[in-house]
This record gives C-alpha cells, sequence and structure tokens, in this order.
C-alpha cells in the first residue's frame, strides 16, 4: 500500500496561467480542514448575504469578509469599510492561520512579504456566477490578490487588461491556490455558472477566499 501523500493534488509547483499570475494546485489541500472550521466561528458573526451592485442588481454570489477591512456593494459604490453594514459591528477579524497561509502562496508565487488586510468570502451555488470585472478597490496595486479555492470546483475566466479582450478558461478545484499580481493585477476576470456537483466537506457548495491588501 502507498500513502499518496505527495500525489499531483499536494505538488509545490507553480503553473504559470498569466504573467505575473501563478497556480499552486492543492497548496492548500492540508490546511482546508482547518480553515473550514475557523471559517464557521466567522459566518457566525458575519454571515453571508446576497450584495446588491451599484446597478440595483443582487449579486448571485453570497459574500461575507474578516479582516480589518471588508469589501461591500451596494447603490451607491463598491468599496472597503471597516465595519459589516449589516451589523454595525467590525468585520471578525482574520485568523493568523489564513493570512500566514496567504502570504506563503504568495512567497512561493514570487511575492514576499504579504500581508493581507481583508478577506473577501464568497460562496457559490450551483448556477452562481461572477461576471467579468477587474478588481481595483485596493490602494495598492502593486500588492497582489491570493486566492483559495474550496469545495465544488469552478471553471474560471481570465481574460486580459481590456474587457473585450480574450479569455481563457482555467479549472479550479477545491485546495487549489491562485496568486495574481504584477501585470495580471488589473486583468479582467470572472467565474462561469457552477455546474451542479458534491464535494465531501462542502456538499453542493464552492467557497472562494480572496486575501487582498486593501488599505
Ligand atoms: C485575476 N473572485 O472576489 S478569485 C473576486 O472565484 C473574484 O470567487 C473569484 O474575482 C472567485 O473578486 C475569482 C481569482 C481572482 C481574484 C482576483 C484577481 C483572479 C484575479 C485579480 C486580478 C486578476
Ligand atoms: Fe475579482
Amino acid at each position: 500500500m502507498s500513502l499518496d501523500l505527495f500525489d499531483a493534488a499536494d505538488c509545490r509547483t507553480a503553473i504559470e496561467i498569466g504573467p505575473d499570475a501563478l497556480l499552486l494546485r492543492g497548496f492548500a489541500s492540508n490546511t482546508a480542514p482547518a480553515l473550514l472550521d475557523a471559517l464557521g466561528h466567522i459566518l457566525a458573526q458575519a454571515p453571508f448575504r446576497h450584495m446588491v451592485t451599484p446597478g440595483g442588481f443582487r449579486m448571485s454570489v453570497a459574500m461575507t469578509n474578516c479582516g480589518a477591512l471588508g469589501w461591500v456593494s451596494d447603490e451607491t459604490g463598491y468599496r472597503y469599510v471597516p465595519f459589516d453594514p449589516q451589523t454595525g459591528r467590525a468585520w471578525p477579524s482574520l485568523p493568523a492561520g489564513f493570512a500566514q497561509l496567504a502570504r506563503d502562496a504568495a512567497s512561493q508565487a514570487g511575492f514576499d512579504g504579504f500581508t493581507p488586510d481583508a478577506c473577501l468570502i464568497n460562496r457559490y451555488e450551483p448556477g452562481t456566477r461572477l461576471s467579468l470585472h477587474q478588481d481595483r478597490n485596493e490602494r495598492d496595486f502593486t500588492q497582489p490578490i491570493v486566492s483559495v479555492s474550496l469545495g465544488v470546483s469552478a471553471l474560471f475566466l481570465f481574460g486580459g487588461p481590456r474587457r473585450a479582450d480574450k479569455t481563457r478558461r482555467v479549472e479550479l478545484h477545491h485546495g487549489d491556490i491562485a496568486v495574481w499580481g504584477g501585470r495580471s493585477r488589473l486583468h479582467y476576470h470572472g467565474v462561469l455558472p457552477i455546474k451542479p456537483g458534491h464535494h465531501a466537506m462542502l456538499g453542493e457548495q464552492r467557497l472562494n477566499l480572496t486575501f487582498r491588501k486593501a488599505g
């Protein structure tokens, strides 16, 4: 019998999916149970909610945040705020293990010293999508964004600096971490509607954690 502790899903090799955009397959596989445990506590204080876009549309992705700053959207626009508008309380703090994982992944991808102050938590269910957009509400675009995928797989769309640029599709699986910085930092991206599926730890859901240096 062989214990595949270092099988393909656990490799520590970065796949380049764009300029300064790297995919670390399975980088969070081993820490996923601890991440999900901590997430349970965060969600008890700051439950998922469907935000509204400035155009007045309810987002199909359900969102919440932890960290000093949280990303919100409403009729007046997108921004980072220190308080959860739904409760008036500070967002739950960023667990030390979250920050360390994001820092390690960024470092593995060539971005040393990454210190996130915001973690946006996205929940996808079958049919949930995220249309093509740029992440540009953060202060310093020299800082990367680190994203952790958990649960059901997704087809991620990765475009270029202009909305009309050709996109490529990248499959993101449970435990994958992607790091987006440098020349890819302002590239358009999105997520195709999630197909029905099942994951042993998360059931029908996909969760995505994006770590940001927002302030
Ligand atoms: C490429 N989330 O929350 S993470 C988002 O899977 C967001 O939930 C997606 O896009 C998700 O804003 C994708 C991957 C990602 C995040 C930031 C990027 C890709 C990026 C910034 C620049 C380029
Ligand atoms: Fe984004």
